[in-house]
């Protein structure tokens, strides 16, 4: 693949994206699409969107539990770009999304730069507030289940928005990142429990791995005040118009989301 073919598929994407009309997975025409051709096209993708006025504000983990990969019958950690325009609030509109789903994830909001290779203590030491979010995950890509590593890679990781609670501050709280239970609820009933340990063993290494794969694809560092998702605790759940979504982060606390079919007016 050349510059113009990660261009030609950076296009496909967008306009999948903008139009919410799926489309089928890249590697079904691009055969020699791999993982490092899959960054190249989320870059052109990301870049145009940047050039459009909407800055970059961090960066998600994706695949980093065990209730993701089996979900998605993956089981590589791999990254997408977090825009401004992702941010949503928590009464959210299901226009323009092709087949979303929203996940439980530990956010974080760095006090330092991370680059290069982090250790487990220097990502700690740098993180500044520790985030209970949503993830909300929309592929382009037709029937979301059936696609490779690349093919979502490239489609920035099947982002799509996120919402973030209240910021707790890290440093002074005593709070065991390994350790948060998180109960994620719909209508009222819990359907999927986690521990934090959820993701990767810590979210904390779950920075590490995000630190070293922007560096290894980007050559790229992680700046103070950048927000970082650090995957997905549970399994995803389909959204639904009329929905009512509610994480409760034991130590961290809760955050609602209402689902609704057209924009709240
Ligand atoms: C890929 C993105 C996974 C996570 O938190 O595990 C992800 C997908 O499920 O489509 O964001
Ligand atoms: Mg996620």
């Amino acid at each position: 693949m050349n510059e113009t073919a990660f261009e030609r598929c950076a296009n496909l994407l967008e306009d999948a994206r903008k139009s919410a009309v799926p489309v089928p997975p890249l590697t079904n025409t691009e055969k020699d699409l791999g993982l490092n051709e899959a960054y190249r096209i989320q870059q052109a993708l990301i870049a145009k969107r940047v050039k459009n006025g909407d800055p970059i504000v961090g960066y998600k983990m994706g695949l980093t539990s065990k209730a993701k990969m089996e979900q998605m019958g993956l089981h590589t950690p791999i990254y997408g770009v977090l825009l401004k325009s992702m941010q949503a609030t928590n009464r959210f509109p299901l226009t323009g999304k092709i087949h979303p789903k929203i996940e439980p994830e530990i956010a974080f909001i760095l006090g330092q730069e991370l680059k290069e290779k982090a250790t487990h203590e220097q990502a700690l030491a740098a993180i500044e507030m520790v985030v209970p979010a949503f993830e909300i995950l929309d592929s382009r890509f037709r029937d979301f289940k059936y696609f490779s590593l690349p093919d979502v890679v490239a489609d920035n990781s099947s982002s799509s928005d996120f919402v973030l609670g209240t910021p707790v501050p890290f440093r002074g709280s005593g709070l065991d990142l390994k350790g948060i239970h998180v109960s994620f609820e719909e209508n009222g009933k819990p359907v999927h429990e986690a521990y934090s340990s959820a993701a990767l063993g810590d979210p904390g290494l779950s920075l590490c791995e995000q630190v070293s794969l922007l560096w290894q694809h980007e050559k790229r560092a992680l700046p103070r005040g950048a927000i970082v998702l650090t995957g997905a605790l549970t399994v995803a759940v389909e959204l639904k118009a009329g929905q009512k979504i509610r994480g409760v982060f034991k130590g961290l606390g809760e955050l609602h989301v209402e689902v609704a079919e057209r924009g709240f007016t």
